[in-house]
């Protein structure tokens, strides 16, 4: 029986999800990039290049969009799941600009599901259009026509990766997806109507170019796993952007949570063998929608300007709060860590005290977790503690007992809370300054 499967037969590696556990930029790509280290293989499996992961490595800065972030690592191989969804352009960019840095990517280092989703130009239009009809009530999207490329998804009429083998096939699905959406254009957002044939022959060099890149990638987790190698499963997003259990309607289109990296990529749930929840030192959130610990004054802007809170794809400027141990605890109960990886504590350097919100009051109630009716966290009053800051600089420090007291105090409060272990501490953004704890 044991070939069918890729469970956890004795000599075989490990499935290692690092997701992100508040509204994303978490850190997730530093994380990835770091344990990329010991990985054979990293798949992204949700998303798409609404995504913005940095990696900085001997101080030289790179941010990916689709690939996935264990791309800099030589001898890894890179997979794009069937839960992305693929702008194919932008995959072509992100190889060019990769390989002008001297990191070629060849099909032997990034496979694609041929089951994934592919965004063509009239999702974008579209994720335009609606934010514009939405006006006051805009979600904040990142205009990368992510939610239209899942929808058609859902209606069954997307274009997938593997469509591109087949040009006849291909023109086909776009006729057919046209027809909807070129009413659409015309009758409500007064735009001119696409011609299939045209969208089709623009797609066509883009199609060529990745048609080696296609293939297995469920079978590639497999096989990888069971020759003893581990695989990293690679979150976008956060799990507060969740399409089900986010902030709903104010989330992005796809599932974050962890339990998605089974299905986004093609595996089974029990080769998920670690959890690793990337939590920032504070919480931070881009586009619109409710956040219950949010600072308007010197202390949100001193986090945003020295943690560099700016989005990593569109540029927007990042709003930033307390850390919120509510929603981290619902982060938890939905993804289930095994470990936590604690980043930007650095940032956190500098102030007199320091704020953590334990819980809410909320209809004369007190809520450990989020109320869960729609809306209601717009609502919630935080419930704070005050802890001690700290004034020393944390960015060269590589040793847990090096750090100040108040700060290892900080980082127990939230262990303690959470009733789960920061076994990576990040204090700045380049690959060696973590703290890794036994
Ligand atoms: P979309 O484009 O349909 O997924 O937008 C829906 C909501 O999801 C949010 N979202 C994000 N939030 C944080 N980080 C993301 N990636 C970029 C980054 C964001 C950027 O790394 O900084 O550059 O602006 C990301 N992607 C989607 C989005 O803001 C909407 O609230
Ligand atoms: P992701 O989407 O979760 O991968 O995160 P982003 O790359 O969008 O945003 C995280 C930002 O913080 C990037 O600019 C990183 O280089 C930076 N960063 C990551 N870890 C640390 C850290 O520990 N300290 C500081 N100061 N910056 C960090
Ligand atoms: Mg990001």
């Amino acid at each position: 029986m044991a070939e069918y499967r890729n469970q956890q037969t004795p000599g075989a590696g490990r499935g290692i999800v690092i997701h992100g556990a508040q509204w994303g930029d978490e850190g997730k790509g530093k994380i990835v990039d770091l344990l990329t280290e010991t990985a054979k293989a990293v798949v992204r499996f949700q998303g798409g290049n609404n995504a913005g992961h940095t990696l900085v490595v001997g101080g030289e800065k790179t941010v990916v969009h689709l690939m996935p972030s264990g791309i800099l690592h030589d001898g890894t191989t890179c997979l794009i799941g069937n839960g992305v969804v693929l702008d194919p352009e932008v995959l072509c960019r992100e190889m060019d600009t990769l390989g002008a840095k001297g990191v070629h990517v060849t099909p032997e280092r990034l496979i694609v599901s041929r089951k994934t989703h592919v965004i063509m130009p009239y999702h974008r239009l579209l994720d335009g259009a609606r934010e514009t009809l939405l006006a006051g009530g805009k979600i904040g999207t990142t205009g990368r026509g992510i939610g239209p490329c899942y929808e058609d998804k859902m209606a069954r009429i997307g274009i997938r990766a593997g469509d591109f083998a087949d040009p006849d096939l291909l023109a086909k699905k776009i006729a057919k997806a046209l027809v909807e959406k070129n009413i659409l254009f015309t009758k409500l957002y007064d735009m001119p109507a696409l011609d299939p044939g045209t969208v089709a022959e623009a797609l066509a060099p883009v199609a060529k170019r990745l048609l080696p890149y296609l293939g297995d990638v469920s079978s590639v987790i497999q096989k990888t796993m069971a020759a003893g190698g581990d695989v990293l499963f690679e979150g976008a997003q956060g799990t507060h952007l969740d399409i089900d259990h986010g902030t709903y309607p104010f989330v992005t289109s796809s599932n974050t949570v962890s339990g998605q990296a089974a299905a986004g990529s093609g595996c089974a749930p029990d080769v998920l063998g670690r959890v690793v929840a990337v939590v920032k030192a504070y919480t931070t959130r881009v586009g619109s929608g409710p956040f219950p610990t949010e600072l308007f004054g010197t202390v949100g802007d001193y986090l945003q300007e020295k943690g560099g809170e700016f989005g990593a794809t569109t540029g927007r400027k990042r709003r930033c709060g307390w850390l919120d141990l509510a929603l981290l605890r619902e982060s938890a109960r939905l993804s289930g860590p095994t470990d936590i990886a604690l980043t930007k504590l650095d940032v956190l350097s500098g102030l007199y005290e320091i704020k953590i919100c334990i819980g809410y009051r909320f209809k004369g109630k007190i809520y450990e977790y989020p109320p869960q009716e729609e809306g209601a966290l717009e609502h919630v009053e935080p419930i704070y503690e005050t802890m001690p800051g700290w004034e020393e600089d944390l960015s060269g420090i590589t040793a847990w007992e090096d750090l100040p007291l108040a700060a290892r105090e900080y980082v127990s409060r939230i262990e303690q809370s959470l009733k789960t272990t920061c076994s990576i501490l990040s204090v700045g953004p380049d690959r060696r300054q973590t703290i890794i704890r036994g």
